[in-house]
């Protein structure tokens, strides 16, 4: 009941190239299903390069910056919304350190993945961030439906 009484939050979850290339989609989808959150948005899209740049507005400063482009726009990715209570700070959890090499093992880094820059998939890091990636990543009529709780009837 406790539970029930809490908000619902949704998080943003992208397999990154790398991750879509492995053959991992799987693997990711079920480890957030397994813990027992609900999948509600979810495609196979080529991230264009506007997108990715927006996706990633805040390290534009960094060195790496052009390399993440290039990676992030290398070949498809799979865009997910997941919702649950405290989705997104669980999700982080689930995905593990950004440093694959530091992420525990047991996580999604620390079990499939050895470099940074190839560290398979991406999770929100705020609630607000959650919705506004979902909504950036999905377009306007799905979000429209999503929003009326109606998700149920078309993923
Ligand atoms: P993400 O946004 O992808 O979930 O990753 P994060 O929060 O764990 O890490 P963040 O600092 O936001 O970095 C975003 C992505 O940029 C790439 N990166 N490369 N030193 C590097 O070469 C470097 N540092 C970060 C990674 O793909 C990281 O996930």
């Amino acid at each position: 009941l406790v539970a029930a009484l809490e908000e619902v939050d949704e998080t943003y979850i992208m397999v990154k190239p790398d991750g879509v290339q492995r053959g991992l989609v799987g693997e990711v989808i079920s480890r957030f299903e397994k813990k027992g959150f609900k999948l509600t948005g979810l495609k196979l899209f080529q991230c264009p390069r506007d997108l990715a740049e927006e996706h990633y507005k805040d390290l534009k400063a960094k060195p790496f910056f052009p390399k993440l482009i290039k990676y992030i726009t290398s070949g498809p990715v799979v865009c997910m919304a997941w919702e649950g209570v405290g989705v997104v700070a669980s999700a982080r959890k689930l995905i593990g350190a950004t440093d694959p090499l530091q992420a525990e093992p047991g996580t999604i880094r620390g079990d499939l993945a050895v470099q940074t820059g190839r560290n398979v998939v991406h999770g929100s890091d705020s609630p607000e961030n959650g919705k506004r990636e979902i909504g950036k990543a999905f377009d306007a009529l799905l979000r429209y439906y999503h929003l009326l709780n109606l998700s149920d009837m078309i993923t």
